[in-house]
């Protein structure tokens, strides 16, 4: 943000420079009056109409950004992209694990539902996907033979209201949301609900993975603090499995940490 002030400041600095050098060099040395042939003073008025025009739209972006610091804060979640007519041209890609639609800040690349190996499996990925409900197919051959991995639907595991306020969603189906932020980079901080000073929250909730002593593995993610349930996906088939996420103490400080407590996360751009 100070980088595009600077360069606010610099480039009208310039120009007002550009202007007054524009208007010492027609000035005659003898009276100082602007030595301009008559049939020139249209063209002069229209160029000197569109400096001001372009001054003043600097002058404008300038005052906006010295006025409101943190443009890229949560306060204008939604905003930018109309505002400033930015486009997501090489904005950074990240999953909303848990919802089927991406935060206004960012554009839906596809929502899908949430999978990755069976929990009682050990091999396969151990990584959560994010599966498109429309899939194409190449070649196959239909019937599971020897040589291969498995994907399952993924569900919630929850055994207590916390924490997301209730268990209501045990043993649901997980949605998911490919997302594009306009912004270059995306990174997901565990243990975080709010965004470093210049990072802007795509948004928060509660760090999963798999259960601890289950086989499968799988990695860290962050699920959104108010998760949905994938429609008709109540039924308890278990697969790829969602637990919360509690810090465990010794390698781990505490304090800061406290044993037992279930972390927070946030996926940040900028
Ligand atoms: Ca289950
Ligand atoms: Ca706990």
């Amino acid at each position: 943000m100070k980088i595009s002030v600077v360069l606010a400041a610099v480039a009208l600095a310039t120009l007002c420079n550009a202007g007054s050098f524009q208007r010492e060099f027609n000035r005659t040395p003898q009276d100082g009056a602007v030595e301009q042939p008559p049939e020139d003073y249209g063209t002069e008025d229209m160029e000197e109409a569109e400096e001001r025009a372009v001054l003043e739209a600097l002058r404008q972006e300038l005052e906006e950004v010295m006025e409101n610091p943190d443009s890229d804060a949560p306060v204008t979640q939604g905003t930018p992209v109309q505002k400033r007519g930015r486009s997501n041209a090489g904005g950074a890609v990240y999953t909303r694990w848990g919802r089927k639609a991406c935060p206004s800040s960012a554009t839906l690349v596809y929502a899908g539902v949430a999978g990755g190996t069976h929990y009682t499996q050990t091999g396969g990925g151990t990584n959560y996907l994010c599966l498109p409900k429309n899939p194409e197919w190449g070649s196959y051959q239909d019937g599971h033979q020897l040589n291969s991995a498995y994907i399952y639907g993924a569900e919630y595991e929850l055994s207590h209201d916390v924490p997301f306020g209730s268990k209501n969603l045990n043993d649901h189906d997980v949605p998911c949301a490919v997302c594009q932020t306009y912004r270059s980079n995306q990174l997901m901080i565990p243990a975080r609900k709010t965004c470093p000073t210049g990072w802007f929250p795509e948004y928060d909730g509660y760090l999963m993975a798999s259960y601890r002593d289950h086989a499968g593995a799988k990695e860290y993610v962050c699920m959104d603090k108010k998760p949905e349930a994938e429609h008709a996906g109540h039924l308890n088939h278990d697969g790829a499995l969602f637990y919360p996420v509690e810090a465990a103490c010794g390698a781990l400080p505490c304090p800061p940490y406290v044993d037992g407590r279930e972390l927070t996360c946030v996926v940040c751009s900028k």
